[in-house]
């Protein structure tokens, strides 16, 4: 199988959801050309952010299909299938493939702890069989998983085991890791970063392809940041890069991804809140938001292509 690349800023999709807590497919297409415009290279779609785990499996095949149909071939499509039964996950891998994905992407069991590297590749391996023709990628996220398996370790031993292997989203804070992830075999994986507010530290180690949620709102800031760090004006990327970290500590102040919801709603697209457990910002949390985002400049800064803002 080729080895895919995956370059630039790759926005992990939210679900819209109808105030009952249904899809609302309707919202898709409109939201894909607002990203594409703002400059993102590619859609992770019911990962983490997009609220997989909280959908149904026929959920989760809608979704997949929404963002494969409005996208039209024009930027790759990433599904993450990750579930803790490896059978359900397999067949949301084959599904994938068959509505033309072009990348498959799964977390590792969570319920039941996968206690070592060895059984971690097996079940990656059965998930990934699902979707043989297609390139997968491993999602690293311990902070949601509990998984602290040696990923280095998991890449040496699963590049044998699992034909289809590619890479890994890496949503860890360990950069020397991702370095070693990167550098293996002569760069043999295709490693993306997935913690935004360290975007300019994952570039300094190499970084060319980053998946992150927060890209749905600001994805110029965020194309701003690799532009200067690419020109090697390192300051200018630094002074960026605080804005980003500002505005998710700003975030951070309410539950992550029902805020997020709640900003993608101020600027203009109808996504409703999150599921349960997450739930929905009160309409109070939306003005108390909203005001200290402002403060903060946020709504100058987050679409600005402009290099005075
Ligand atoms: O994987 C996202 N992580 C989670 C990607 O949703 C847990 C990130 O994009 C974060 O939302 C982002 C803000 O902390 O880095």
């Amino acid at each position: 199988m080729e080895t895919t690349r995956l370059n630039g800023l790759i926005a992990a999709t939210y679900t819209p959801l109808y105030d009952n807590g249904s899809l609302n497919l309707s919202s898709v297409p409109q939201t894909v050309e607002h990203l594409l415009a703002s400059g993102v290279s590619g859609l992770y779609v019911c990962g983490s952010t997009g609220e997989g785990m909280s959908l149904s499996g026929d959920e989760r095949r809608s979704v997949a299909e929404a963002y494969v149909t409005a996208a039209a071939g024009r930027v790759p499509i990433i599904i993450q299938v990750g579930h803790n039964s490896l059978a359900e996950a397999s067949q949301l891998a084959a599904h994938a493939q068959e509505i033309g994905a072009d990348l498959v992407s799964a977390t590792c069991p969570s319920y039941f702890k996968v206690s070592d590297v060895a059984t971690l590749v097996e079940c990656m391996a059965k998930l990934a069989s699902g979707a043989p023709d297609t390139p997968f990628y491993y999602y690293h996220i311990p902070v949601l998983t509990g998984s602290t398996l040696d990923v280095v370790e998991f890449l040496n031993q699963g590049g044998d085991r699992i034909p289809n292997l590619a890479g890994l989203k890496y949503t860890d804070t360990k950069l020397h890791e991702f370095q070693q992830c990167l550098e293996l075999d002569d760069g043999r994986f295709d490693v993306v970063w997935g913690c935004d507010e360290m975007l300019l530290g994952a570039l300094a180690t190499g970084a060319r392809g980053a998946i992150g949620s927060t890209y749905n709102i600001a994805a110029p800031l965020y194309r701003r940041i690799i532009t200067a760090f690419a020109d090697g004006d390192v300051d200018e990327a630094r002074r960026l890069q605080s804005l980003s970290v500002n505005m998710i500590r700003t975030l951070n102040h309410f539950p992550f991804h029902p805020a997020m919801k709640a900003v993608l709603e101020m600027q203009g697209f109808n996504m409703g809140g999150c599921r349960l457990p997450q739930g929905r910002l009160s309409d109070s949390d939306v003005d108390v938001l909203r005001n200290e985002l402002q403060s903060i400049g946020f709504f100058e800064w987050s679409q600005s292509e402009s290099t005075a803002i």
